[in-house]
């Protein structure tokens, strides 16, 4: 039924999926449209030396994957030296590779396969700190020239009893001050993140050209975007006011306890930003490549997220991770969608975060009878898919003890806070198959314990099954490269109290709708009356507990859902 289906299916793909004028075709300026970004999280992805550590030739190895399941970019978490206090996001050189993770040669090697498979590949950017193990850390704390000005520094303040304090209430988003004494240079340095990880000061050129030096190295490698890291964190206010106070009933060094008014979301980030994009551009211009890619991680309001899309960039939207859970209603989801969409300047492109590996997995943030909506959701709704590793085959979180925890958010919390904070139950090894650690490493000790489940929950057994979390996923990832997706108009409707429906028209091409039953009963629907989608349907991929089989006809004005379920209709008119 699938592949006979795919076919019918398929011979839509492409009508008018060609670019008509030649020179858009030599150079595709903006190739992300409507693609699929997949995240790499490199330590966790796949093993190739048996050090219990994934690495780049682990991933070159499993690149087919990326392919077959149908993305259209590879976004790799950091794979940088680094001494790994934050798994990759301290950097001690922006243009080497951490030892264990392989070298620049094999990061050749992985750009080129990618190449060859038609797969684009970003980068991880992370401009707001380094590693303190970064020479240019090191000669700032000698206060060597340029590097003095490199970071960060303030003289502390003298407290009543003449000690020596932080210069004001700051807070590190791992909790505690976001202020560390330096000895030798008898001053504080500020740090966002953990200690390890020092502010690096936007207010200084010789350092903003220092950083975009080290875009074009990477663009020069041949990669086709970056995804930056923490952007609203780069600056702080100069006059380093305190922060005020939240009012939240949380630990006065926990990082919610104030409102971060003077470290988060300052307008001088869109400045450089805004530079940043035209050395994107130039470098396309100049060399005449595909489009790069530039989408930002900044948890913030949509106004302030929108702002980005006018100096040119992209903003991810965190909207089913920060806004939306497993209890929320069909109206509340309605409302985020229209608010985004709605908001969005005309032209740009929307783009849909499903899950990363900062957040609990899709699979337990939603819950085992709703793990496939957000794969349906995000497919049918206009612009890019962000996925993380894993989540195409429904990888859940694994649990922690406090002994096993080695993510700085969960240590730095301590043994009664850890499970609010840490990330390492989202990280846990990517799953294959059946045999020995999952089929990550030949060692049977990895970094982080692989889920007990991978004996059933793994990539090989769905490819297997008829019905699996991943051929859902490659049918969604089918989906979005039809003209109807990658063109249509887009109504984000209700059809009943617990129902939401997105339905996507395009003339000549056809109609597709989702509908997602937000009640754990069954529903009825009359799909044509509330929504006025064509008579003739037939469901093109739905919810994998849900039962409901691809390829069946549909009578659209009397649809069951049955309980928590996702299925896309397809009309042919
Ligand atoms: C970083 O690594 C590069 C190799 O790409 C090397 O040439 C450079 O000297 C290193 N820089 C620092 C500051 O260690
Ligand atoms: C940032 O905001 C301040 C105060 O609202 C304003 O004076 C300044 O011009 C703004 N700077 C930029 C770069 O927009
Ligand atoms: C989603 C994401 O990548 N978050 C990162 C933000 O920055 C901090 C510090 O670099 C990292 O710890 C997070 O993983
Ligand atoms: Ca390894
Ligand atoms: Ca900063």
């Amino acid at each position: 039924m699938w592949s006979l289906f795919f076919v019918s299916f398929g011979l839509l793909v492409g009508i008018g999926a060609q670019p008509t004028d030649k020179a858009a075709k030599q150079q595709n300026l903006d190739w992300w449209k409507t693609s699929v970004i997949y995240q790499i999280y490199p330590r966790s992805f796949k093993d190739s030396n048996g050090d219990g550590i994934g690495d780049l030739n682990g991933i070159t190895e499993k690149l087919e994957h990326i392919k077959d399941a149908g993305a259209d970019a590879l976004w790799l978490s950091p794979i940088y030296s680094s001494p790994q206090k934050d798994f990759g996001y301290d950097i001690s050189n922006f243009t080497d590779i951490a030892e264990e993770y392989g070298t620049l040669d094999h990061f050749d090697q992985l750009v080129a396969k990618a190449k060859k498979l038609g797969v684009k590949v970003l980068l991880d950017f992370v401009p707001n700190h380094s590693s303190d193990e970064h020479e240019w850390f090191k000669k700032s704390v000698k206060r060597i020239k340029p590097y003095d000005e490199y970071f960060v520094w303030r003289d502390g303040k003298i407290g009543p009893k003449g000690e020596r304090l932080p210069p004001n209430n700051w807070l590190s988003v791992f909790g505690k001050s976001a202020w560390e004494w330096n000895e030798e240079r008898k001053q504080y340095f500020y740090h966002a993140f953990v200690v390890g990880q020092p502010d690096l000061n936007y207010r200084n050129p010789k350092l903003r050209q220092e950083m975009e030096d080290v875009l074009t190295f990477w663009m020069k490698r041949g990669v086709d975007g970056f995804r930056v890291d923490a952007v609203n964190h780069m600056f702080e206010v100069a006059n380093l006011r305190d922060e005020p106070r939240s009012g939240k009933a949380v630990p006065v060094d926990d990082y919610d306890f104030l409102d971060h008014t003077y470290t988060r979301d300052l307008n001088e980030t869109y400045g450089v930003v805004a530079s940043w994009q035209k050395l994107l551009d130039n470098f396309v211009a100049q060399h005449k490549t595909d489009g790069k890619l530039m989408i930002l991680e900044a948890y913030t309001s949509i106004p302030k997220s929108m702002q980005f899309y006018s100096v040119g960039a992209n903003p991810f939207n965190f909207m089913f991770i920060a806004d939306l859970n497993q209890n929320s209603k069909a109206i509340d989801f309605k409302r985020k969608i229209d608010d985004w969409l709605n908001a969005i300047p005309e032209g740009k492109v929307s783009n849909w975060v499903v899950g990363n590996h900062d957040n609990h997995r899709v699979a337990t943030r939603y819950g085992e009878k709703r793990e496939d909506q957000l794969t349906l959701l995000s497919a049918i709704l206009p612009g890019i898919t962000v996925v993380y590793n894993g989540d195409e085959i429904g990888m859940v979180d694994r649990p922690f003890t406090y002994a096993e925890t080695v993510d700085p958010a969960g240590c730095n919390a301590g043994p009664d806070r850890y499970h609010l904070k840490s990330r390492d139950p989202e990280r846990t090894p990517y799953q294959w198959d059946a045999t020995t650690s999952a089929g990550f490493s030949t060692s049977t000790k990895t970094w982080l314990p692989v889920h007990d489940n991978y004996k059933t929950l793994n990539l090989a057994a769905q490819k297997k099954d008829a019905v699996s979390h991943y051929k859902l996923f490659q049918a969604t990832t089918k989906l979005k490269k039809t003209p109807v997706i990658q063109k249509g108009r887009t109504e984000v409707l209700l059809a009943g109290e617990n129902v939401l429906a997105v339905v996507r028209r395009l003339s000549g091409q056809g109609t597709v709708t989702l509908l997602i039953n937000f009640s754990d009963k069954p529903v009825k629907v009359d799909a044509k009356g509330w929504l006025n989608i064509p008579m003739k349907a037939q469901i093109y991929a739905a919810s994998v507990k849900s039962g409901l089989k691809a390829g069946a006809q549909v009578k659209v004005d009397d649809v069951t859902l049955p309980g928590a379920a996702s299925v896309i209709l397809y009309s042919r008119a």
